[in-house]
């Protein structure tokens, strides 16, 4: 299948506005000079809100290639909902992309995957691609194997969505997050290799043989080719890694 490989870089609850601006500065520069094909790999960030609007202007500005979506979206389209940020607001701010189900939304927000769901499909709604991020922790693992979890919650949060509308899933195993102890490439594989199974399950193999399964979990530059070798990972959703330019970069030239 011919999927662009997609690399996100999560930057999370990090950098003041200033350091935002200058990553993605210095990111798109340092990919220019790699003369970088951003029709071969799609590269996005996904700073906080409150960086939005400054990363849009100055991409747009700058007309810089660089993708860049939000890390979390609410379930409602408006309303009495303090401090949600709804998916018609992202839209106005061009995000091509909103992460949903983030295990750190999941473990610190309760979300559950028909919250998730919800989200994804208010997403949808909007033009915005949802990033549905699943995985299991470390005890999951040990009771059911690695994909038992994270293909429950693919499945559960499929059913909230509407048969057709591009979405990207991220397989990120809890026990891999900013621990420095990735999956290796061939357990990132297998669990991807079900989740696209899932997809072809729910929504057609002409749907699964397009959609984009990512690994994330502690990808780094030194790790990152053996994950891009397997075939059904089809790029990475990065944390601690993309709040650096020059590794982020290499990331995305999988070296
Ligand atoms: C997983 C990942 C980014 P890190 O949370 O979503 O973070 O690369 O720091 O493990």
């Amino acid at each position: 299948a011919n999927r662009t490989p997609l690399i996100a870089g999560n930057w999370k609850l990090n950098l003041d506005h200033l350091q935002a601006i200058a990553l993605v500065q210095k990111l798109a520069w340092t990919l220019q000079d790699g003369k970088h094909d951003h029709a071969a790999v799609e590269v996005a960030v996904f700073p906080p809100f409150t960086d939005l609007r400054s990363v849009q202007t100055l991409i747009s500005a700058e007309r810089f290639e660089l993708r860049f979506g939000a890390q979390d979206v609410s379930e409602h389209e408006s309303g009495a909902h303090t401090g949600e940020i709804s998916a018609s607001m992202l839209a106005k701010l061009e995000c091509s992309y909103v992460i949903v189900g983030h295990s750190e939304r999941r473990q610190d927000h309760a979300e559950s995957d028909a919250i998730v769901g919800r989200k994804a499909a208010a997403a949808l709604r909007h033009g915005i691609v949802p990033i549905v991020c699943v995985g299991e922790t470390a005890d999951d693992l040990e009771q059911h194997g690695a994909s038992a979890v994270p293909v429950q919650q693919l499945r559960d949060v499929l059913a909230e969505l509407p048969a057709t509308g591009e979405i990207v899933v991220a397989y990120e195993p809890v026990w891999a997050i900013g621990s420095g102890k990735a999956a290796t490439a061939d357990q990132a594989q297998q669990v991807c290799q079900a989740l696209r199974q899932v997809v072809a399950e729910v929504r057609g193999d002409e749907a699964a043989a397009a959609t984009r399964i990512l690994y994330g979990g502690s990808v780094k530059s030194g790790n990152i080719a053996g994950f891009m070798r397997e075939p059904d990972v089809d790029g990475a959703l990065v944390g601690g890694a993309s709040l650096d330019a020059t590794e982020f970069a290499a990331i995305s030239r999988f070296q």
